[in-house]
């Protein structure tokens, strides 16, 4: 396809940009974190959908370049962002397959070298499919990431397959809670209920829990009342490119 061929001269000559969207805290309503997120805006075709284009490039062997690409910038223009004294986290999320190509863990060190970001304030945001692949060695590369300084997080969690017995192993420090269960908690007592035993699923593994897909002050208004830490959504903001983050982040609510 179109796409296909031209997504390896979008990776390597400046073809793909990176917004951010804030993560805030519930009780300190600050922003303590923002998450990159991938864009590609065709010349002909406008922009694709990320997840079409991560899913084309790892179906043409293309995901360590992508997520290189993604790695480097996001650590460089975040290290800019803290130059001006603020402490906040970034999340990046990668695809399973760099993790079973064995080179993340490099790739990883690498951009910490060269953007001088510490460590503990960048989250590797992996998605339940890890769960699906029963190679210890995923496991084990993660550790090593957790070992480095790095905070892992379970992106997407809840929206598949997910073993708690699996969870328990996991040398995971935060749980993304999938969108689809915020989106109804205002309304509905049972998916509250859902919402809150997973925030009690976080505590009691020693998992920070953040809310996803959070648009709504009364949904935030139920996350409080059900103790989430976290949340991110329209409501603490929508992804914005890296020029424009100091304003939101600095005059947040
Ligand atoms: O923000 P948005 O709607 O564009 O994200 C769509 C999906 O693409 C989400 O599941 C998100 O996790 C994924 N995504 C966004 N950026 C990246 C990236 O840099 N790498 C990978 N592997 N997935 C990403
Ligand atoms: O899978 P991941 O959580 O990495 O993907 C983040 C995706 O969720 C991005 O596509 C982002 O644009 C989208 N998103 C972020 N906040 C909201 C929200 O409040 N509502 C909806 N519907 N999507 C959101
Ligand atoms: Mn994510
Ligand atoms: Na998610």
């Amino acid at each position: 396809s179109r796409l296909a061929r031209d997504l390896p001269g979008a990776i390597e000559r400046g073809g793909l940009r990176l917004v951010y969207q804030p993560v805030a805290g519930v009780q300190e309503r600050r922003v303590l974190g923002v998450e990159a997120l991938v864009r590609w805006d065709h010349p002909v075709l406008g922009p694709v959908p990320p997840e079409e284009f991560v899913g084309l490039a790892e179906d043409d062997g293309l995901v360590v370049p992508l997520q290189r690409w993604v790695l480097e910038t996001a650590t460089a223009e975040h290290a800019r962002l803290l130059a001006g004294g603020r402490d906040l986290k970034l999340g990046v999320n990668i695809s399973v397959r760099h993790l079973q190509a064995r080179c993340l863990v490099e790739d990883v060190t690498r951009a910490l070298e060269r953007s001088g970001l510490p460590a503990r304030l960048l989250m590797i945001e992996v998605t339940e499919s890890v769960l699906m692949d029963d190679d210890e060695r995923l496991l084990a590369e993660l550790a090593e990431l957790s070992a480095l300084g790095c905070i892992v997080s379970l992106d997407d969690f809840g929206k598949g397959y997910s073993s708690l017995a699996y969870l328990a192993r996991l040398p995971v420090d935060v749980l993304k809670m999938d969108r689809g269960f915020v989106s109804g908690i205002d309304t509905d007592p049972r998916g509250a209920a859902l919402v809150g035993s997973v925030v009690d699923l976080g505590r009691t593994l020693g998992m920070d829990v953040v809310a996803e897909g959070v648009e709504t002050a009364a949904q935030r208004e139920v996350l409080v009342s059900l103790g989430c830490g976290f949340l991110q959504g329209w409501l603490t903001g929508r992804p914005v490119p890296a020029a424009e983050l100091p304003a939101v982040v600095d005059g947040f609510d």
